[in-house]
């Protein structure tokens, strides 16, 4: 409309066409109209004070959600431009508010969020809202101009009072076209969530989000953060453990493209790498996300390498082994990004990978060479990530070779059972050739396995995943179980319900116990955890009087025993060792279903006994032996 808001004229009819086309297709323009789309609308008028943000004139952001789920968005920038606009003849406040894409052919430079992809501005807001009302703060005037229905002007620009001189910003509110949403509920926790990301993402912005329909909500919540996206990294990892105190923050600018990175590693298995560019996220990455991947892989690769910490054997770190436990966030700036990508989620940019790569590997470097205890950490950490990667592959091509193999009788050790349904297969683990051979003799073929285990199983509590790999023995026991370790493992898969160690009642056998529960508890917890492990329990003795045998698994159980008995006409035997007992005996003593005594192995006998573990299992073998031989009778306890 004209000045005096009296009659259309050609430009205004091309105004309404243009925004006609946006209710006609709302999802060309702001993707859905569900409540993504609702909250969407406010993100274009927030970015249009961030742009004033990032241009370096506004300080303070407010959104408010008004009682009727109007939402109003101040700022205390420049205000948008009040002149008349050359082409449109109309004040520039309202052509940025009814024709598309203005704001963008408007703004001088800055970085405008316009490449986005539904940076598409004020007037697709209008376009989409029941009505709109604009205030500009600027030379000591209030200048106003109202919009209804789609985006026609009720009120040409006009001044409506006087203000503070030094006084300037932008107010809009605007009410979401209930014809075109699904619904009008804004929810409060979804605002909050992004209120705060940009927050984080400017670095000492002040926005502050209030709920005018909740009653107690007067104040609202203020977001700010001097430390920008350092903050973030912070905020993420709390709860977590960090194996750094302080963020590593980098930052740097070439030609008006600003780049920053803020990072931290925790203790977990997985990363957190989040990217943005003028604070949209690029959940597909990009240059700028490929610049610093590649930087710190050369870096913690060559640092490694130059302290000796990477042999010269030693493969080199992977990109996915030196982000592990890592949480960063990315952030670029740009004047004039573009996006890539069936959802636009990717910076394509090339001149963006060189200045990320730059920044980041200078600065990174640095700080590795100035924190060489920090620095052992964290490669120390892609270390242990390469080594389990590699123990996953082996795993993986170990489950694999399992399925090849005919059940009978595989890898030479394992002697299987018939049955093929887990849940009543058993197997042994048996320690000794001998005690083995007998077992295989003495069991039922149908449901009993027997892996009979040579000479001590590897200490996995020292050796890393890599290593226990490497070991025959507990190579055997994984390709029996079925199950996979690491990221591999499924439960499922196992092909037997119980486990059941046997060794000896002697010291040796304790060890290897106490060898095979470290095993389980690093590697197949949840096998403990379901209590599928048992340990068997030879007998210590054979009580024999009349025609009654008696078997008793200590000196306790036979005591007691004997103390019961009315008779003083018996014949006590010490038993032999597992690998003495032919196989009728193995089978009556210990293997036998009926006869029997097997115990439940838990996780928390395992926990409880960590300390006595720590000392079994530790670096030095002559304190390790002695400890065992003191406390035999407890080694005996703690594990079954
Ligand atoms: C609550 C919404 O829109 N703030 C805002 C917008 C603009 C400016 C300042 C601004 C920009 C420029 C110069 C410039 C816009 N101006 C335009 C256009 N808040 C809100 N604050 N002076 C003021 O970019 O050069 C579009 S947005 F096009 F008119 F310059």
């Amino acid at each position: 409309m004209n000045e005096n808001n009296m009659h259309y004229d050609a430009s205004d009819i091309q105004v309404l066409e243009g925004l006609e086309a946006v209710r006609k297709r709302p999802g060309m323009y702001i993707g859905t109209t569900d409540v993504k789309g609702l909250h969407h609308l406010v993100w274009e008028i927030v970015d249009n004070s961030i742009d004033e943000a990032l241009a370096g004139y506004c300080k303070n952001i407010e959104i408010i959600i008004n009682k009727d789920n109007s939402v109003t968005v101040k700022d205390d920038g420049r205000g948008i431009p009040v002149g008349i606009h050359p082409k449109t003849k109309i004040s520039t406040v309202e052509t940025v508010y009814t024709v598309l894409h203005a704001g963008g052919k408007f703004g001088g430079g800055g970085y405008k969020v316009s490449g986005g992809l539904h940076g598409v501005g004020a007037s697709v807001v209008n376009a989409l809202s029941k009505w709109v009302n604009v205030t500009v703060y600027k030379d000591g005037k209030i200048y106003e101009v109202k919009f209804e229905n789609g985006g026609k002007t009720l009120q040409g620009l006009t001044v409506v009072g006087n203000c503070d001189i030094n006084r300037t910003g932008t107010t809009v509110t605007f009410k979401p076209d209930p014809d075109i949403f699904d619904t009008d509920i804004y929810d409060y926790s979804t605002l909050k969530t992004r209120t705060r990301e940009l927050a984080f993402l400017n670095r000492g912005l002040r926005l502050t989000l209030r709920d005018d329909r909740d009653m107690e909500d007067t104040t609202g919540e203020t977001f700010i953060y001097e430390g920008g996206i350092s903050e973030y990294v912070k905020f993420i990892n709390k709860g977590k453990t960090p194996l750094h105190d302080e963020i590593i923050h980098l930052e740097g600018e070439e030609d008006n493209i600003v780049f920053e990175v803020a990072m931290q590693y925790t203790n977990d298995e997985n990363n957190r790498i989040y990217s943005f560019v003028n604070n949209i996220n690029t959940h597909d990455g990009g240059t700028h996300e490929e610049g610093v991947r590649r930087a710190l892989t050369r870096i913690i690769n060559n640092y490694a390498r130059k302290t000796n910490l990477l042999k010269e054997k030693d493969e080199a770190l992977s990109g996915d082994d030196v982000k592990e436990g890592l949480t960063m966030i990315v952030s670029c700036k740009h004047p004039n990004p573009q996006f890539e990508g069936q959802t636009k989620g990717r910076l394509g940019n090339s001149e963006v990978r060189k200045l990320a790569d730059n920044v980041f590997s200078e600065g990174f470097e640095r700080f590795l060479l100035e924190n060489p205890e920090k620095a052992r950490i964290i490669v120390e950490k892609s270390m242990l990530a390469a080594r389990a990667r590699v123990a996953a592959k082996k795993a993986r091509e170990l489950t694999r070779r399992k399925n090849d193999l005919d059940v009978v009788n595989f890898g030479g050790k394992l002697v299987d059972c018939k049955e093929k349904d887990p849940s009543v297969c058993e197997i042994f683990l048996v320690e000794g050739d001998s005690a083995g051979g007998s077992a295989i003799k003495g069991r039922n073929s149908m449901t009993q396995a027997i892996l009979p285990l040579r000479g001590k199983i590897l200490n996995v509590e020292k050796a890393r995943m890599d290593r226990a790999l490497a070991n025959e023995e507990i190579r055997t026991i994984i390709t029996a179980f079925g199950t996979g370790i690491g990221q591999e493992f499924n439960l499922s898969k196992l092909r037997y319900d119980k486990i059941i160690i046997m060794t000896d009642a002697d010291v040796d056998g304790s060890h290897i116990r106490v060898l095979l529960l470290t095993l389980f508890y690093r590697f197949f917890r949840p096998i403990v955890e379901a209590g599928h492990v048992y340990a068997a329990q030879p007998p210590l003795f054979c009580i024999k009087h009349g025609k009654t045998i008696k078997y008793v698994l200590n000196e306790e159980e036979r005591d007691e025993y004997l103390s019961k008995l009315n008779t003083t006409k018996y014949e006590i035997t010490r038993m032999k060792g597992l690998g003495e007992m032919d196989a009728e005996e193995l089978n009556e003593t210990t293997m036998d279903i009926e006869k029997r005594v097997l115990r439940k192995i838990t996780v928390d006998d395992i926990i409880a006994a960590d300390a006595v573990f720590s000392k079994l299992m530790g670096e030095e073998v002559e304190p390790r032996r002695e400890f065992i031989e003191q406390n035999a009778v407890y080694a005996e306890n703690l594990d079954i």
